[in-house]
């Protein structure tokens, strides 16, 4: 497929590889227009296809993950016509829909929409160069992708209002002690260890990587009892996997295990 706002790659020696992402309207900071958004929901749905990707990137330039959803596109709406056409692709909901692991690479500016997309991947790695806010209120607006949620989620209430309200950005380091971002690195490091990261998922058994990810998610959505029974559950179904058993086997044994992602 060819796309004319992202570019897309894939990484990694192992015999499961990464899909990588790169967002790609450098004039516009990456701002997310549709065609965008849309050319990022078909790549996504095509690594999520694919049997040979362990893992996703999304990453953006040196200057910008992305400055959020596109201004001058948004800006001749009236209500009528954004409800009508509800405003702002679909596509804003892929993510929620891909079940492998989706790692954002954030370097320079993760503002609005840019800021709620990489929350929707499901961890960040920042370079030390990363700004992360949600300035919509500026623009006499609100976050409309999820910040007002994920954001108190992501590092409390009270850091989340003042970053709502305020309009103020977050550096790499604030991110990463309010647990944003799972770890900080030099900005010429950044892919390197998004990618390690990712080449060390794609090693991990592939069932194993999706039940996890779909049980932290639904931390944040169950009661804890509930949560926890169905933990309980999954846990006992691994062990009808070829992947538990050569898991084990291959700790008894001192060997490295060789997962055959069934
Ligand atoms: N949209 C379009 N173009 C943008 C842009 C944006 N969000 N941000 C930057 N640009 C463009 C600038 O217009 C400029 O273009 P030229 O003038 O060169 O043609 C170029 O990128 C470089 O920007 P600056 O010259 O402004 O660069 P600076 O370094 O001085 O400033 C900045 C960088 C990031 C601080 C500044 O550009 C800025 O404040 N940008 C706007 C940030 C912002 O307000 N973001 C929030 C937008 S609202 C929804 C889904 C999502 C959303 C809503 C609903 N649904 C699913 C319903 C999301 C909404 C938003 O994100």
């Amino acid at each position: 497929m060819t796309y004319e706002c992202i570019l897309t790659a894939t990484q990694g020696a192992g015999p499961r590889k990464t899909g990588v992402i790169t967002l790609n309207r450098p004039k516009a900071l990456n701002a997310l227009n549709d065609q965008l958004m849309n050319e990022l929901g078909d790549a996504l749905h095509a690594y999520e296809a694919d049997e040979g990707i362990g893992c996703i990137v999304i990453t953006g330039s040196e200057r910008a993950f992305a400055a959020g959803a596109d201004i001058p596109a948004m800006a001749q709406h009236s209500f009528m016509s954004a409800f009508k056409s509800g405003l702002i692709s679909k596509n804003w909901e892929v993510l929620r829909e891909i079940r492998k692991p989706v790692i954002a690479a954030v370097a320079g500016f993760a503002l609005g929409g840019g800021c709620e997309l990489a929350m929707m991947c499901d961890f960040i790695i920042a370079a030390d160069t990363a700004k992360f806010g949600q300035p919509e209120i500026k623009l006499g607006i609100i976050p409309g992708a999820g910040g007002t949620q994920r954001l108190p989620r992501a590092v409390g209430k009270s850091k989340a209002m003042d970053m709502l309200l305020t309009a103020r950005m977050m550096n790499a380091d604030e991110a990463e002690r309010a647990g944003l971002v799972s770890r900080v690195v030099p900005f010429e490091k950044l892919m390197d260890e998004a990618l390690a990261a990712a080449e060390a998922i794609n090693a991990m058994s592939g069932p194993s990587v999706m039940l996890i990810k779909e049980l932290v998610n639904l931390a944040y959505q169950a009661p804890l009892s509930d949560a926890v029974a169905v933990e309980r559950r999954y846990f006992h179904a691994l062990f009808g996997t070829d992947d538990q058993r050569e898991g084990m086997a291959a700790f008894v044994e001192k060997r490295a295990p060789v997962f055959r992602h069934s």
